[in-house]
């Protein structure tokens, strides 16, 4: 047992400070050991709240204002606002970073959202809930450094949330699953681990499973739209349509993000081996480096199936996530290989523009 001694010392207990505005934001010693005290002044640093299509939404100590786009940031971001050239403020370097390959035939990387603590991977005690859509939404947070937490809402309206909480156990050891009713008062109590002071959370899940009235529990308040649910599909219509932070009134961030029909990974090897350590371990364990477990002699990933302490379908789902992966982050390199080509092109091309000038 741990006793607490503190009466018995000088003065009592620890005067406990104020958090400041920043704090309030979530700033602290990875952000406040990249600047100087001069550039604090002279540059203030401004979190993005929201990003529009006008601009940045920044929120500091006594500012919140919008700045036209300009620095390659996203919601979450701590800048050091420049006031004089807005466009020039530097983006600081993130805690983590939350990115998707963007949805359609371009293959760029969509930055979702920065500098997030805890992932709540939200899903619900109904159809919404699908294991492979889980270790791809995990993969992604251990991928970008963050801790993933599983929620499952609408216990209320299921008979037995047990099973779905085994299942989603399942996804990893290392990641905790947690049913709820999103309404009313109990998410507060339940998430307050992770919701404190200073921390930033994010929910991320399909649309229709509760993220929005999860913000509205940890906020107090109703101030975002939630929508009612179709029940054909078990799907909610998009309600939310931006990302945005909010601060509740412990002073935790929370961003509510819209549902995202299309979660492409990319450059995600490694969040999908710590999805599935035990196929990465397997894997190496296969007599060729370059095995595709197909049908390969002395493969340990086919052995392993064969004697029943693999399940195929998980198999078939790291499959489908590494494909994915391999296919999305080989596109962006050949990309950047081009435009490295047509960077060269165009600076050849300069030159011998300002040499025919001389
Ligand atoms: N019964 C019940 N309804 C919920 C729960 N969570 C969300 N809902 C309802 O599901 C619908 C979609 O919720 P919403 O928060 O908009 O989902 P989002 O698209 O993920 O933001 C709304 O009608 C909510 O009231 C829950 O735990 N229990
Ligand atoms: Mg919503
Ligand atoms: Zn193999």
């Amino acid at each position: 047992m741990v006793r607490d001694y503190s009466a018995f010392l000088p003065g009592g207990t620890p005067a406990r400070r104020e958090p400041t505005a920043l704090e309030r934001l979530g700033w602290g010693p990875a952000f406040a050991s990249q600047i100087d005290a001069d550039a604090l002044t002279t540059t203030p640093p401004v979190r993005v709240v929201a990003v529009h299509r006008s601009g940045l939404q920044v929120a500091g100590d006594g500012t919140l204002e919008t700045i036209p786009p300009g620095p390659e940031a996203t919601v979450g971001d701590w800048l050091l606002y420049d006031r004089e050239r807005p466009r020039s403020s530097r983006v600081l370097e993130r805690k983590s970073l939350i990115k998707r390959r963007a949805p359609g035939t371009g293959r760029e990387v969509q930055l979702i959202a920065a500098n997030i603590d805890t992932v709540f991977v939200v899903t619900s005690c109904n159809q919404d809930f699908n294991l492979a859509r889980l270790e791809r939404y995990v993969a992604l947070a251990f991928e970008a450094g963050i801790e993933p937490v599983i929620l499952l809402t609408k216990v209320d309206l299921t008979d037995d949330a047990a099973p779905y909480v085994e299942e989603a156990r399942k996804v990893s050891d290392r990641v905790p699953a947690v049913a709820l009713d999103a309404r009313a008062e109990e998410p507060a109590e339940t998430l307050a681990d992770w919701c404190k002071l200073g921390r930033t959370v994010a929910f991320l899940g399909s649309s229709g499973v509760g993220k929005s009235t999860l913000t509205n529990a940890l906020l107090g308040t109703q101030a975002i739209a939630t929508q009612g649910i179709r029940e054909d599909d078990a799907r909610g219509r998009h309600t939310t349509t931006r990302r945005e932070l909010h601060a509740t009134p412990g002073g935790c961030i929370v961003l509510d993000t819209p549902g995202m029909r299309e979660l492409q990974l990319t450059d995600a090897a490694t969040g999908i081996s710590d999805v599935f350590p035990d196929i990465e371990a397997l894997a190496a364990r296969c007599r060729f480096a370059d095995c595709r477990h197909k049908t390969e002699p002395d493969c340990a990933i086919l052995a392993a199936i064969e004697d029943d302490s693999l399940d195929p379908a998980r198999l078939a789902r790291w499959r489908k996530l590494q494909a994915e992966d391999a296919f999305n982050s080989a596109s962006l390199a050949e990309r950047r290989e081009k435009d490295r080509t047509f960077g060269k092109l165009v600076r050849s091309a300069m030159k011998a523009k300002s040499d025919r000038k001389r």
